[in-house]
This record gives C-alpha cells, sequence and structure tokens, in this order.
C-alpha cells in the first residue's frame, strides 16, 4: 500500500518559497557576475546549477577521432571527458545531426544547449563539428552552441570557434605537472607522431593552457573538467584549480573516475578505482575556496538528450527522428511559450523568497548550535520536490546549516519500482538505494510508501513527503529548522543505515 503524504499545492507552495537569489542562505554562486556574463548562463544546464533544474541539453555525436589517449578511456566507448563509458548509439555526419537538433528542439522545448563532446574529441574532428556548428548557427540561432575538447590542438582553432559564436567551452584538465600527466596519458598525437609519457604530457599541458587563455581574452566562458583519480592526481587538483582560474576559467568541475573492467580501459583493467563520493565533495570544497565548482555534472553520454540526470536518446535515434512530421513553425512559438513559462515561474520563486530562511535566521539569532545535515531530495525538474520516491533514478544531495542551503552533489540508483508487480526485488534494491544515500538523514519527496518509508526510518534517514511542489532549498531549510527545533540535531547521529547496507 502507497503511503500518500498530501503536500502543499503549486499555489501554497508559491506563498513561501525561497530562491536561489533572494536570501543570504542560498546556493546561487554566480550572483556576484557581471549582467552579461549572467545572461551566458542564464539558460545553459551546465554552467548554472540553478538552470539545470529547468533546462535541457543535447549532444551530437559528429567526431569519433582522437588525438590523445586517456587512461581512462577505450576508442570503443565514450569520451569520459564528458560522458560516462558507454558505446555511442550512432555517429552522425553533421547533416544528420542538425535534423535531429532540429527535431529535440521541437519537441524538447526545455532543450537550449546544443553540445559537441565526443565520442572522440570535437576539435580532432574539426570540419565535422565546424560543420554542425555552422549550419546550427544558421538554422537555430536559439540554441547556444558548446564544445568540449582534451585542448591539444585549441590554440589553433580559437580563432575559428569564435566565428561559429561559441560561448561556452570546456577543456579537459586532468594536471599541470607532466610527471602527473604521465600517469594519465600514455601518448598524444602532435606534428604527424605520437608522443609518449612526460614530453606528450608537457605538450599537452601547454597548449590546454594556452588555448584558455586565448578563450579568455576573446571573452569565451570556460569550464575546466577534471577526472579525480585517486593516487594519481587528486592531491594535484587543488593546483590545477589555482590555475585554471589565474588563466581565466569560469568553472571547475572536477569528476569522478569511471573505470570498471569491463570497459576495457587501462584503469578500468589495473583495478584502479574511483574517488568515494566524500573524497570527491572534500576535493570539490577544497577547490572551492579558490574557484566555481560545478557539482550537478551528470557525465553525459556523447549523444545525450534531455535533462541532466535523464537520457531521451532512444527517442531521437536517425531512423525515428527521419519519420517524424515537424510543424516547425507551431514548434518554434510552442518553444518560445514554454520558455516564457519557465522564466515566470524562476521569476515567481525568486519573488517567493526567504521565508524558510527566516526560520534558519531565527535558529542563529537563539545562538543555538546545530550541526549539518545532508538531505536527498527527489525532483523531475522545475526546481522543486515533484517526484515518487519510488520513480527516482538519482537524487539530489543538498546540506543545510545554519546559515544556508547548498547543493553538494548527486547519487544515482536503481528505480525501486518501476511499474506493475515488478517490485518483488525491490527489497534488494531498497537496500542498494539505501546505501546511496548514506550520509544522508532525511528523504524530500512528493509520495512514498509504507514499505520503503519503515526501512528509509530504521535505517536513519528520515523519509519526508511535507513539502511537495514547493522549492527545494526552501524546503531543506524548513526541514533543517523543524530538526533543530525538535532538538535532533542537537545530539551525535546514530547511523542505523550501514546495518541495513550491509
Ligand atoms: Fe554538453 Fe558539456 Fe556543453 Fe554541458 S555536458 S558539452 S558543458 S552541454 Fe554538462 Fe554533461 Fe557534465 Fe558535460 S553535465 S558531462 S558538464
Ligand atoms: Fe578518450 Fe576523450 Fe581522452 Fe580522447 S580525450 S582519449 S576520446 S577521454
Amino acid at each position: 500500500m502507497e503511503l500518500t503524504v498530501i503536500g502543499q499545492t503549486a499555489g501554497e507552495a508559491a506563498e513561501g518559497g525561497c530562491s536561489s537569489s533572494g536570501c543570504g542562505g542560498s546556493s546561487d554562486q554566480l550572483s556576484h557576475l557581471p549582467e552579461h556574463i549572467r545572461a551566458k548562463v542564464h539558460n545553459h544546464p551546465c554552467y548554472s546549477e540553478e538552470a539545470h533544474h529547468h533546462f535541457a541539453r543535447m549532444h551530437v555525436a559528429v567526431a569519433p577521432a582522437c588525438n590523445i589517449q586517456c587512461h581512462y578511456c577505450n576508442r570503443k566507448y565514450d569520451c569520459s571527458n564528458e560522458s560516462r563509458p558507454g558505446v555511442v548509439s550512432e555517429v552522425l555526419t553533421p547533416d544528420q545531426a542538425v535534423k535531429k537538433v532540429m527535431a529535440v528542439a521541437a519537441n524538447i522545448p526545455q532543450m537550449t544547449v546544443l553540445g559537441i563532446a565526443g565520442p572522440g574529441d570535437p576539435l580532432a574532428n574539426p570540419e565535422r563539428t565546424f560543420e554542425t556548428f555552422r549550419q546550427l548557427t544558421e538554422k537555430a540561432p536559439d540554441i547556444k552552441l558548446c564544445v568540449s575538447t582534451n585542448g591539444l590542438t585549441l590554440p589553433d582553432q580559437v580563432e575559428e570557434l569564435c566565428k561559429h559564436n561559441i560561448d561556452h567551452v570546456t577543456i579537459t584538465i586532468n594536471c599541470v605537472d607532466p610527471d602527473v600527466g604521465a600517469k594519465i596519458y600514455p601518448w598524444i598525437f602532435w606534428n604527424n607522431r605520437r608522443i609518449k609519457g612526460r614530453k606528450g604530457a608537457e605538450i599537452l599541458i601547454k597548449q590546454q593552457q594556452k588555448g584558455l587563455k586565448m578563450l579568455t581574452e576573446r571573452g569565451i566562458l570556460v569550464k575546466v573538467n577534471s577526472v579525480m583519480i585517486p593516487g594519481v592526481n587528486d592531491a594535484h587538483l587543488e593546483e590545477v584549480s589555482k590555475v585554471v582560474k589565474a588563466n581565466g576559467a569560469f568553472l571547475h568541475n572536477v569528476m569522478p573516475l569511471i573505470a570498471e573492467a569491463e570497459h576495457g580501459t587501462f584503469y578500468g583493467v589495473m583495478g584502479q578505482r574511483g574517488p568515494t563520493h566524500g573524497e570527491l565533495q572534500a576535493l570539490q570544497d577544497q577547490c572551492a575556496g579558490d574557484m566555481n565548482m560545478m557539482r550537478h555534472c551528470r557525465q553525459c553520454r556523447a549523444d545525450a538528450v534531455g535533462m541532466l540526470g535523464e537520457d531521451r536518446g532512444d527517442e531521437f535515434t536517425m531512423d525515428k527522428v527521419e519519420n517524424m512530421e515537424i510543424d516547425y513553425e507551431s514548434a518554434m512559438q510552442r518553444r518560445a511559450e514554454y520558455h516564457a513559462s519557465i522564466e515566470a515561474n524562476r521569476e515567481a520563486q525568486k519573488q517567493q523568497s526567504g521565508q524558510a530562511f527566516v526560520a534558519l535566521s531565527s535558529l542563529q539569532l537563539k545562538k543555538k548550535e546545530t550541526r549539518p545535515v545532508l538531505m536527498a531530495v527527489a525532483t523531475s525538474g522545475g526546481g522543486v520536490i515533484n517526484q515518487h520516491f519510488g520513480h527516482a533514478k538519482e537524487f539530489l544531495v543538498y546540506e543545510a546549516s545554519m546559515t544556508d542551503v547548498r547543493f553538494i552533489g548527486y547519487r544515482k540508483v536503481d528505480l525501486y519500482c518501476s511499474g506493475g508487480d515488478s517490485c518483488g526485488d525491490a527489497e534488494t534494491t531498497l537496500q542498494k538505494i539505501i546505501r546511496a544515500l548514506e550520509g544522508c538523514e532525511a528523504v524530500l519527496c512528493s509520495k512514498i510508501g509504507y514499505e520503503p518509508w519503515e526501512q528509509l526510518e530504521t535505517a536513519g534517514i528520515q523519509p519526508n513527503g511535507e513539502h511537495a511542489m514547493e522549492p527545494i532549498e526552501e524546503a531543506v531549510a524548513a526541514v533543517y529548522a523543524e530538526m533543530a527545533g525538535n532538538g535532533q540535531l542537537d545530539e551525535a547521529r546514530e547511523t542505523a543505515q550501514l546495518q541495513i547496507g550491509a
């Protein structure tokens, strides 16, 4: 049986929200930026954490070749710079890619950004990459163009990138020290020669930093992705963050290494482990002193389509796209209307800001010392708590404290309930979910069944369905204030969850 907790209606929620920007306790990392920069990131789901609740991206896999080898990549799989390992379904020609983008734009109005991120390196495939950008600039001027590269040939291609009106470039920079680089890159292909080890890494590092400076001098926003590889570059990435910031990078995205033996990568086969959630967060926090940090990256496939964290690529395979009949004029009209409604919602959330943080302020006034708490949130977008626990494929994790609520990261989980009678083996799935939520003390969702409710509670994670349709940060702050009011945050936490998860 399902336990239905009737939360507030959207209208009620609208009367008391807290947005990212309206209160001192919010997590809008971008509020300090000048207006023209804010405009560039306003609807880019990767460059703005707040925007990722509202807007989608898509990638087109037009770039099969690569000019370097990373120990975490197997050519048969997606580029790990911007994707979790997984074979791209199909490599597209520029013409096919453009068709696909237009079809997605007509069907997913939230899609505002087109990225080229693989499956190899986009700038190692310049004709295919730039032809795609050229056509899209003409046919879909409202879509932002974005590219991700290892940076080896970047300096030579900056002028071409500028011609295509590209405001966002990602460079994957895993090191600024060639000795560290030699442990990550076995070789690069440079001036028609394969250059191995330290020497190759040295060239790559120089090219990356040079390209970064050239882009930022031209006003292009550069995000730096770094793969955190424990024991290889983890202790070095704080230095990387400082260097790239000094050279103009806008955002730093430290991502966990994904290495499984079955992917056939060097690291996978050698048993190199990835970082734990705690290690990743600790490193992101260390780097954050000096840098805007991205924490909501989902390590998308090179052919991903949809909101971050979802992949609707199957709906837009080329055979399906070719057979779609689309009335572009009305589709574009719908798109514009949809964007206007998103903006109205965002604005409404801003206007309603602050109420829950009043509760946090009252804690501060009482000078009551309370410890920070991690909470997991089920959302399907829109910046509100609107997902059933059983329908969540991932949970967003927020840290609430006396002074603020901040986004920490996300935890991927298996679906607890896939409908019908298929929850039969849900017990083990639930145990896995509980393990994935390790460290969280509450989970906020729109509804939750009795079974998971009980088991979560036993594991020390309090389910909460009372804030359905409320803005996330406000709801998290409200739950935190309630926990503090009940004296729950005065005691040391007892973690029962591992007993269940083990
Ligand atoms: Fe794609 Fe990358 Fe552009 Fe985003 S993804 S090219 S900046 S549009 Fe985003 Fe995906 Fe993370 Fe990349 S969540 S892997 S950071
Ligand atoms: Fe693979 Fe990307 Fe590295 Fe090239 S740059 S080897 S495609 S991860």
